[in-house]
């Protein structure tokens, strides 16, 4: 089995995953002691968690080496959770994933594999196990983004990213995206560089647990409705966008340590 020399900083967003935190960070955390030397894990953490994810969290720092929980207090979005995994990061190669089970930590041995070729290496799901619902506004809001943004990535906001320092060093985030669409503005970023982006397919498993934030009411087969709210968000992520690819206003706003993703 080989080890791998880079270090490598692993974060993961929860917000009320209760029955998934403890088994997603003792799974990554074995996954990253038989392939690393030099590593660490970020649990991204917020106040709005309701069923005693954050205690959860605060407890398996206790337990888990090289595991630190980061809190973004009353803040609740999830690009601003993946702002804070990006900004908290230490290591080389950085590396983040869902809080749900719905990915296999083991398989980022396919993105280490291709990291030796591309700057950034993204995981497509092979097959979504989702409901029908959340596959068909995947499908939307993918070919929306690439038509937008000229961009030819198979699964945008796929939660299985792998990227070098230099990549993530070079973004200047825009401070309030709040939704998926901070992946957009990596990859945007990554291309304007230079840097090189790769794809892996990687298997998704159907959601065992707790129910996903974007979503309202009881999720089916085929059901599952987007928080209206969720879109509207969306489209305002994609227009403040979209102004700073073209120098609308938007511009490189943020920097780093006035940011309140910056919170340690
Ligand atoms: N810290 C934090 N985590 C979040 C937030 N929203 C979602 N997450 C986490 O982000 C991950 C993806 O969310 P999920 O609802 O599963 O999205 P889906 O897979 O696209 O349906 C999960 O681990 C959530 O717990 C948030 O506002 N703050
Ligand atoms: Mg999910």
């Amino acid at each position: 089995m080989e080890r791998y020399k880079e270090s490598i900083s692993v974060f993961v967003p929860v917000y009320n995953e209760r029955d998934s935190v403890r088994t997603v960070a003792e799974e990554i955390s074995d996954y990253l002691k038989s392939r690393f030397s030099d590593y660490e894990i970020l649990l991204i953490t917020s106040d709005k968690s309701t069923d005693g994810t954050t205690e959860i969290a605060l407890a398996l720092e206790r337990e888990i080496p090289h595991l630190r929980v980061v809190n973004r207090g009353s803040d609740w979005s999830y690009a601003g959770a993946l702002r804070t995994g990006f900004k908290n990061a230490k290591k080389e190669l950085i590396f983040f994933t869902d809080g749900d089970r719905q990915f296999d930590i083991h398989e980022l041995d396919l993105l280490m594999d291709a990291i030796k070729r591309f700057d950034v290496v993204t995981g497509y799901k092979i097959k979504r196990n989702d409901p029908l619902m959340r596959i068909w506004m995947s499908w939307l809001y993918n070919v929306t983004m690439r038509t937008v943004f000229r961009l030819s990535i198979r699964d945008i906001n796929g939660a299985f990213k792998l990227y070098r320092r230099k990549v993530v060093d070079a973004v200047h985030f825009l401070p309030d995206l709040t939704q998926g669409v901070v992946n957009v503005e990596m990859y945007l970023t990554a291309r304007e560089h230079g840097y090189t982006i790769g794809e892996v397919g990687v298997h998704h498993f159907h959601r065992l647990a707790g129910s996903p934030d974007s979503e309202i009411g009881t999720r089916g087969k085929i059901i599952a409705f987007v928080r209206p709210h969720i879109i509207l968000e969306s489209l305002k992520d994609t227009y403040k966008l979209w102004k700073k690819v073209h120098g609308w206003g938007g511009g490189t706003q943020s920097t780093v340590s006035k940011n309140p993703d910056k919170t340690q």
